[in-house]
């Protein structure tokens, strides 16, 4: 059997909206919002580096259809630099990037193969005896089982299967080209380049089955190393290491404060906390959402003084590393005795404010106002992401928390 290498990376999500919103420096925010597509051209120049010989993206190149061609274009200069290296580039396209999903296009060079997506089809390097068997999405969604379709493998090949697929189902997503592990052992391949979920996973050793994650964490969901697979096949036997691509990372804290802690020392327990973080930043901004919680007797002064109390939190930040930067604020710090409730009580407002859960007519009322706001968003959403970083409930909560420390304010 011959030797080769090949790069499996999937869910580039090019031209996906920023969603670190509450990163207030324009600069950095602008360093994250560029970072996803440094991360592709990162990976670009590790391929033709390493001279690998061929390359796989298993689905979702593109985040949804594109506002113009600016994308195309970059995706294009990015695959035309592996085709002047002498790298083939095999693509499916994936839920964020189906057929009937992205409407313009660009010429891409001959380099670049895409599966189509009607029905599996096989693409053969003869050189290296591979043979690459993939469906593509046709529609956003794909409930059916894909992989059972795919064609029986290449006797004395090696056969890569290419699939953008959520396997047995993320709860609560949506299936996508849903199949068990058995299925894809059923195939009879020697590795299954999978696509579609963000962290990176070995889904199976024998025959490897393996996510890659994404180029690029985007949001707060998308936390540690980021990057895709490099597969080296030696007479037969296969193996694998990361190419980490990410240039700025998401994280995040959460620090409980203690009864006694004032303002000064809460700030200096973060600074403890924070030593930690900043020991895993491998020379990468960060990010950093952080989340208190605890209960102080100083929580009203916190309450009150919530801006200046969050910028004090980002100096804490920069007195630990220049480079830890304030994504959110989440305060969930309880005054000291009895609650949330208790201060409501205090106020004159019990029975007025849900305390445990929140009635479910108020909830979808919430959930419909954020999908309004969904709506206005000019990239739209994925699956899974939050509109507004959070969910009805959490927003809810952190609404009544503001409403009751104004209140005690006043
Ligand atoms: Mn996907």
């Amino acid at each position: 059997m011959t030797s080769f290498r090949f790069i499996h990376a999937a869910d580039l999500h090019l031209g996906s909206p920023f969603q670190g919103l509450a990163l207030k420096d324009a600069a950095i925010a602008e360093l994250f919002i560029e970072a996803s597509r440094k991360a592709f051209s990162a990976l670009v120049d590790q391929a033709v580096e390493r001279g690998v010989d061929f390359f796989i993206v298993a689905g979702d190149v593109y985040d949804g259809d594109w506002k113009d061609n600016k994308i195309g274009l970059f995706f294009n200069r990015e695959v035309a630099r592996l085709e002047r290296a002498g790298i083939p580039v095999f693509l499916l396209k994936g839920n964020h990037d189906a057929e009937s999903v992205i409407t313009k296009t660009i010429t891409l060079p001959r380099n670049v193969s895409e599966f189509p997506v009607a029905r599996p089809g096989t693409f053969k390097l003869e050189h290296l005896k591979v043979a690459l068997h993939g469906q593509g999405f046709a529609e956003r969604s794909a409930s059916e089982n894909l992989a059972l379709a795919y064609p029986k493998p290449e006797a004395g090949w090696f056969n890569i299967g290419v699939l953008h697929t959520s396997l047995t189902g993320r709860e609560p997503h949506a299936p996508y080209a849903p199949c068990s592990v058995e299925d894809l052992r059923s195939r009879g391949y020697d590795y299954w380049a999978l696509g579609h979920v963000h962290d990176f996973e070995i889904v199976a050793e024998d025959p490897l089955v393996v996510f890659p994650g994404n180029l690029q964490g985007r949001s707060i969901r998308e936390q540690g190393a980021k990057g895709a697979v490099l597969v080296t096949v030696e007479d037969g036997r296969v193996t694998h290491e990361r190419i980490i691509t990410d240039s700025a990372r998401f994280a995040e804290l959460a620090v409980a404060v203690e009864p006694d802690d004032d303002i000064p020392a809460i700030l200096r327990r973060l600074e403890d906390a924070l030593e930690a973080v900043a020991e895993k930043m491998e020379g990468r901004p960060l990010a950093l959402r952080i989340r208190l919680g605890g209960r102080s007797r100083f929580r009203k002064e916190l309450m009150a003084r919530a801006d200046d109390f969050r910028d004090e939190v980002q100096a804490a930040c920069h007195r630990c590393h220049e480079d830890i930067w304030l994504e959110k604020l989440d305060v969930r710090v309880e005054p000291e005795t009895g609650g949330i409730a208790a201060s409501a009580d205090m106020l004159g407002l019990e029975g007025l404010i849900p305390m445990g859960g929140f009635p479910p007519e108020l909830l979808s009322d919430a959930e419909a106002r954020i999908a309004e706001i969904a709506a206005r968003l000019p990239g739209g959403t994925g699956a899974g992401e939050l509109v507004l970083g959070d969910d009805a409930e959490a927003l809810l909560e952190e609404a009544r928390d503001l409403l009751l420390s104004r209140a005690a304010r006043g």
